[in-house]
């Protein structure tokens, strides 16, 4: 089978070695500009562009034809979406899948809402190109995206929320909380992929260790990581060195989040996509402990 891997811009990933790939954009719209949200976007321009402007600004998803046009070709496409919770790309995929395999027999679209963004989402692509590679049927690997899916997270760290509050995807008043200078909001993708807040720290170091330490809480032991940030390279290395520090083996890369992200994160911001333990179950646990502590 022919196969290939479709993503929309919000996975921070241009390409991907190895097999068909395409990103679709989302748009990034202000009264002045539209910024296409593909591998031309100049990102450190919409950013100190973004930061002095101060009229109305949001996004657009892709459209069912952008996502088409992707799968284009395609005998059997694995496409992956930002959150379905936060965003219109799924459904746009979804009616696009139905559209395709209709038009196309024989052919075959798995699409996967990820309920979150940017690195987690390259974690998936990663893992599906390995199943490929491994030569795996389609369905086996729908099977092992879905269950991979439970072992994978994503923490941010943000130092504005404007726009995500302005889009209506937080509360102003959580916003509010980020507003404040020097105030770092560390969060993470909730189970059903919205926006959870865990805390806020003074201070990019104490930020740095407290997302570590969140990490391990949800599970992490030292697999993949994959950082993505917003015109801060410095601050993903220090993430980094925090994680090498205690798991000295851990597979790390860092990458440039892209238009959405960045929109979305804004200056200074930073994703953390990790591989952890099941979750659910270390949280089932936690409540057993606590009924246990409780009697
Ligand atoms: O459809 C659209 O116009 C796009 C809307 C996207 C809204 C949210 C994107 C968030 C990007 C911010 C921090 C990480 C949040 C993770 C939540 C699942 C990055």
């Amino acid at each position: 089978m022919k196969y290939k891997i479709v993503v929309d811009s919000s996975a921070n990933i241009n390409n991907v070695e190895g097999v068909d790939f395409a990103s679709v954009p989302l748009t990034i719209i202000t009264d002045e500009k539209e910024y296409v949200d593909n591998s031309n976007l100049d990102i450190n321009e919409m950013v100190a562009y973004l930061g002095q402007y101060e009229g109305k600004s949001g996004t657009a998803c892709p459209s069912v034809d952008a996502f088409l046009q992707a799968f284009d070709g395609a005998e059997a496409v694995f496409c992956f979406t930002l959150t379905s919770n936060l965003s219109g790309a799924y459904n746009s995929a979804r009616i696009a899948k139905e559209d395709y395999e209709e038009e196309n027999e024989g052919s075959k679209v798995f699409v996967v809402d990820t309920l979150s963004t940017g690195p987690e989402m390259r974690l998936l692509v990663e893992k599906t190109l390995d199943l490929i590679n491994e030569g795996s049927s389609f369905e086996e690997i729908s099977e092992a995206i879905l269950e991979y899916k439970e072992k994978t997270g994503l923490l941010f760290g943000l130092e504005s929320m404007n726009n995500l509050a302005n889009n209506g995807r937080v509360s102003h008043i959580v916003a509010k909380l980020a507003g404040v200078l020097g105030i770092r909001i560390v969060g993470r993708a909730s189970d059903e992929g919205t926006l959870e807040l865990l805390d806020k720290y003074r201070g990019e170091k104490k930020s740095i260790l407290k997302a570590l330490e969140h990490m391990k809480e949800l599970g992490y032991v030292g697999g993949k990581v994959r950082i993505d940030h917003v015109c801060n390279p410095e601050i993903a290395i220090k993430i980094e060195n925090a994680i090498k520090n205690e798991y000295p083996d851990a597979d790390i890369l860092i990458g440039q989040a892209r238009g959405l992200c960045s929109f979305y994160a804004e200056q200074g911001g930073f994703l953390i996509g990790f591989e952890k333990t099941g979750e659910k179950i270390s949280n089932k646990l936690k409540k057993v402990v606590d009924k246990i502590k409780s009697i």
